[in-house]
């Protein structure tokens, strides 16, 4: 762990952390890769290993798409370009090593309580639209650790990241979070608007790394 240090969490809260799609296909050499994703994961990594002890809960997303058809629209349409604005390479596609954790973060894996798999047919943005393998959703998950608060890290704010954050804070009585330091993005533009989505849906942005340390 070095010399980082991270913020203190939340006093009286049960937080729960979702880690989203820190998968291949978002990173360096990926079909749809986010620029930093590598080092990104590394960053979350050592994040696990310094605060697994303040989360209730973690889980992580992956996207996970069906090998035919274009998911709902969101891998374009064969023979036309993506817009990479709402339709996108064929990327993680279920079972192939694109859908896979980047080999940054699969060591964390030991230390995660559940995984939720989306897109399965269709887009699938927010994690709250998945479920785990034998059929929970992120919000039974949730309901049975008592979870009142949820932080969000990973790939990529402007889209799963941000979806996910404003799904989690429909619930009024939640606390929602996204570090804002442990996320990458597809481009700054759609991430400013993300951020302010975000705001709008009452979703507090912050670091969890302070100022001044190696961000
Ligand atoms: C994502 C673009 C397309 C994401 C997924 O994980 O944020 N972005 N599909």
């Amino acid at each position: 762990m070095g010399s980082q240090s991270f913020m203190g969490s939340r006093s009286g809260s049960r937080t729960a952390l979702v880690i989203v799609d820190l998968q291949q296909d978002f990173c360096e050499g990926g079909a749809l890769p986010v620029e930093g994703g590598r080092d990104l994961a590394v960053r979350i990594s050592d994040y696990v290993r310094a605060c697994r002890g303040d989360y209730v809960l973690v889980v992580t997303t992956r996207d996970w798409h069906e090998p035919d058809g274009t998911n709902g629209g969101h891998f374009a349409a064969p023979g036309t370009d993506p817009d990479f604005l709402h339709t996108w390479p064929v990327h993680c596609v279920q079972g192939t090593p694109g859908a896979a954790y980047v080999e940054e973060f699969a060591p964390l894996l030991d230390v995660v309580d559940a995984e939720i798999l989306q897109g399965q047919g269709d887009p699938g943005y927010s994690a709250f639209s998945g479920a785990t393998s034998d059929g929970h959703t992120l919000e039974d998950l949730l309901a049975g650790v008592e979870a009142d608060s949820v932080e969000v890290v990973g790939l990529a704010t402007d889209y799963c990241v941000s979806a996910t954050a404003v799904d989690a804070a429909a619930n009024p009585e939640r606390e929602v979070a996204v570090l804002l330091d442990l996320c990458r993005e597809v481009h700054s533009s759609t991430a400013l608007a993300a951020v302010n989505r975000m705001l709008d849906a009452g979703v507090v942005i912050r670091y969890a790394i302070p100022l001044g340390a190696d961000r």
